[in-house]
């Protein structure tokens, strides 16, 4: 329903200014009471914790919601593009310590609470975060949800409200073990149901052409079932409280078809289809080899996409514009190829439900889409086989069929060869056809781009080289960036509080501005008061892994910290070679140059994925050796912390002396954890991959601990013909640390136990680490004897901390504006 009165006035009617948000003390203290008698039916003294934090949660949220809906007025009036972000994946972390922060009410909150004898971190302490995500991508959307609340853009985040999120890890016997990840079994005080934004997706059965009276040509899809998306919105604050929303799709069974069925008597059936439609939003899959095959990913990423599209063109009517301007009020950026079959649906919506021509179609749909790719690696570039497309998406396949044939028409009127056509084709005639899902992105998108520049270099010269060929300027690259309000100012206030004191709050809403920290590199106290800072952030991770871990670490150790998904390519397996090899120096009475050090480990592992899993149960029997271990343990100690998680990484970066971003050359499209170590003052041992090369860019080479092959000496190398037991042979240092992995002395003398990781990097060793395995430990060593003078790392650290301020998601998100989306941020505040 449309109205004309301002939010000005209703507050008015209730006595308050819009402007005024109630946020002084006495104010949070009384609501937090009120929603703790009224909402939960408690009082202080018989209280959960879980109370405590909903009473909190739910107190700040009508604050969140009071500056959305301030926000939505300001963003309608100006009328500008609208950005809508698909993403089948985010990982917003805990909210409410993010809230407050965005709030500016960390302090009031905090004393409100001790007046009643509370403390706010037990509180925040709490909330148990939605893991709906696998990692970096998710991640990756919800900065960008952040920054686009800050920066004033009207947004919106659409996505599947999974019931189950990325599994609970649990350690049993070194093995990682999966547990059902039940994030909404204390409820989720963020969220605002809207039962009535809900739309109907159909699913199977068959499509039907005619000519209607009018002599003209029409569709119909005659689906085999339906579900209904009801729509689950969780408001995401800025900065200084502009608001945008996320919203996610649940999926239901639709009353008419449970009735139909149930009035031919058939209850249990009924039943049946309920629980089968609900599954569609049941679990998020973690991200193994190989999902396609999985009909049921195929239906989660359509249905959330259709409902999202719907909701757009109601969104586009509801504001009284024509669906031929669809393109103008809106551009939808797919967060890689799990959106990708919107670019079908919008086809379909416009022209079979909205009678739109196909001509007029595709040109607002092309120019409607913009298409990130996250990934090289060939395993996960999606494909749907086509015999799954059509039994699911009939009509859509039928779309898909029409895009490619005028698309392959305009590629041999270019007189391209039919080799290049064949490559280039939506469908692979290789063995059994499927539908190229990245190429139908990119055909039906205005811009594509990777990740960072490195990344996007490869996607033009490699996987996409095609596509860049023909269409060169639709290629672009936008470096990833974080959230360092939520990566610093929330989870590192030790290190804020410091920063601020020196160069004063600017850099929350400019991260360049920590350039002038640069000054005091060399400034002895401020070193000294750096150092104290991360030994306190170091002294809490050591609790954390005591508690967790079962581990005591001396918090004078040098941290040297790998966490991420568990997987080949970024190379776990390394370190722990290394780690190995100082493990038999020490034995051999050569430890002497070693400084001391705890590694850290933590990541998932996809639960199918057998060598990651293997990986993880090294860690926990070098760890096992290690700690146990009275010549060593007082110079090494291994760590794997379980569950990693954005709460988990908001402990852990802020820790963290050492930063391992060791992947082989050319594999990790750009990283983001590489990001928030060196924004907490972790120098970095990495390769020229992702978006390393631009951090080592800005901190300078003197400051970041390069070694490996570049991306063409990894394929250079490949080409020659790689034979890593020749590295073995050569190396006796290696082929030492390579024998103790079969030698029993790890995973309690069981022999075989890591013989197919011994047998694989032998073998194949298709990460080459045996290659870059002495320029490896080169690289440690050296840092061995920097980490010794404290002064020069600290210095190092801070030199760190003040180059990194381009890795802020905000310039991500100004990029974005400028080159993809043209957009201008509207500031709302000032
Ligand atoms: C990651 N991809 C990249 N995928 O690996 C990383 O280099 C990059 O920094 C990040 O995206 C953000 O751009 C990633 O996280 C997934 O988790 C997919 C989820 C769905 C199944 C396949 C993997």
């Amino acid at each position: 329903k449309s109205h004309n009165k301002s939010i000005e006035h209703y507050f008015s009617t209730i006595g308050e200014k819009a402007d005024e948000i109630g946020l002084s003390k006495e104010k949070i203290k009384k609501d937090f009471l009120q929603k703790l008698f009224y909402q939960l039916g408690r009082v202080p003294a018989v209280t959960t914790s879980n109370d405590l934090y909903t009473a909190l949660a739910l107190t700040v949220r009508d604050r969140v919601l009071r500056q959305f809906v301030r926000s939505t007025e300001e963003f309608s009036k100006k009328n500008s593009r609208g950005i809508a972000y698909f993403s089948a994946e985010y990982l917003p972390g805990p909210h409410l310590g993010n809230n407050l922060l965005n709030l500016e009410i960390v302090d009031e909150t905090r004393e409100a609470l001790k007046e009643l004898d509370l403390e706010l971190d037990e509180i925040i302490e709490q909330e148990v975060e939605p893991g709906l995500g696998n990692g970096g991508l998710g991640r990756l959307a919800s900065c960008y949800m952040d920054s686009l609340a800050t920066l004033g853009i009207p947004a919106i985040g659409y996505g599947i409200r999974y019931e189950f999120g990325i599994f609970k890890q649990e350690i049993k016997e070194g093995w990682q073990s999966e547990a059902t990840d039940k994030w909404l079994h204390y409820g989720n005080p963020w969220e605002v149901i809207r039962p009535e934004v809900s739309y109907v997706v159909k699913f199977g059965g068959r499509t039907i052409h005619s000519t209607n009276e009018n002599n003209k040509y029409a569709v119909e899809w005659e689906p085999e079932s339906e579900v209904v998306g009801t729509a689950y919105d969780t408001p995401v604050l800025g900065y200084q409280s502009n608001g945008i929303i996320m919203r996610l799709w649940k999926a239901e069974a639709t009353e008419s078809f449970d009735f139909s069925v149930y009035n031919m008597g058939d209850y249990y059936k009924a039943v049946e289809k309920k629980v089968r439609s609900e599954n569609i939003t049941k679990v998020l899959y973690p991200n193994d080899e190989n999902l396609s095959g999985k009909e049921l990913r195929l239906r989660q990423q359509y249905f959330f996409v259709s409902c999202s599209l719907q909701d757009m063109i109601r969104l586009n009517f509801v504001q009284g514009r024509k669906l031929e301007e669809f393109h103008e009020k809106f551009a939808i950026q797919l967060n890689d190829t799990h959106p990708s079959i919107a670019v079908a649906e919008l086809m379909r919506l416009l022209v079979d439900e909205h009678e739109m021509e196909w001509k007029q179609a595709w040109k607002i749909t092309r120019n409607t889409f913009a298409y990130t790719n996250h990934t090289l690696l060939p395993e996960a570039l999606e494909k749907w086989s086509v015999s799954l497309m059509g039994r699911l998406l009939p009509r859509h396949l039928e779309i898909i069929y029409e895009i490619n044939s005028r698309f392959l028409h305009e590629l041999r009127e270019k007189g391209l060869s039919g080799e290049q056509i064949a490559r280039m084709s939506l469908i692979d005639e290789h063995g059994e056809p499927s539908v190229r899902m990245a190429h139908l992105a990119t055909v039906g998108s205005f811009r594509v781009n990777g990740v960072s520049q490195l990344h996007s270099r490869l996607l033009k010269t490699q996987v996409l080289n095609d596509f860049a060929e023909i269409w060169p300027d639709k290629f672009t690259n936008v470096t990833n960036g974080v959230a360092h309000r939520r990566f610093l100012a929330v989870s590192n206030p030790g290190l804020s509080r410091l920063i601020t004191e020196k160069i004063g709050n600017g850099w929350l809403t400019d991260l360049t501005t920590l350039k002038r920290l640069e000054k005091f590199a060399d400034d002895e106290i401020f070193q000294k008061q750096w150092m104290e800072v991360k030994l306190e952030n170091k002294k809490l991770l050591s609790q954390l892994l005591e508690e967790r871990a079962g581990v005591k670490i001396d918090p004078t150790m040098l941290f040297d910290v790998q966490v991420k998904r568990i997987h080949e390519y970024k190379r776990q397996h390394l370190m722990l070679l290394h780690i190995l090899d100082l493990y038999l120096k020490i034995k051999d009475g050569k430890g002497e140059n070693i400084a001391p050090s705890a590694f850290i480990f933590a990541g998932k592992a996809a639960p199918g994925y057998f060598m990651a899993k293997l990986i993880i149960r090294l860690v926990t029997a070098v760890a096992d050796l290690v700690n146990n271990d009275k010549d060593v343990n007082k110079i090494l100690k291994v760590a794997f912390l379980p569950n990693f998680s954005v709460k988990q990484a908001q402990r852990v970066y802020p820790a963290a002396d050492l930063s391992e971003q060791i992947s082989m050359a050319g594999k990790e499209a750009s990283g983001t954890g590489n990001m928030k170590f060196a924004l907490n003052g972790a120098l970095t041992i990495g390769t020229l991959d992702g978006a390393n090369v631009e951090i080592r860019e800005e901190v300078g080479e003197e400051n970041f601990f390069l070694f490996g092959q570049t991306t063409e000496e990894v394929q250079e190398t490949r080409r020659l013909g790689y034979r890593p037991s020749k590295y073995y042979e050569e190396q006796e240092d290696l082929e030492r640390v390579l024998d103790f992995l079969v030698s029993g002395e790890l995973g309690n003398g069981d022999h075989e136990l890591f013989r197919p990781l011994y047998n694989n990097l032998l073998q194949q060793d298709p990460y080459q680490l045996l290659k870059d395995f002495k320029s490896y430990c080169e690289r440690k060593h050296e840092i061995h004897q920097i980490w010794k003078d404290q002064k020069e790392w600290t210095r190092r650290s801070i030199l760190n901390v003040s180059r990194v301020g381009k890795f802020s998601s905000d310039r991500s998100i100004l990029e974005y504006c400028q080159n993809i989306w043209n957009v201008e941020p509207v500031k709302l505040r000032d």
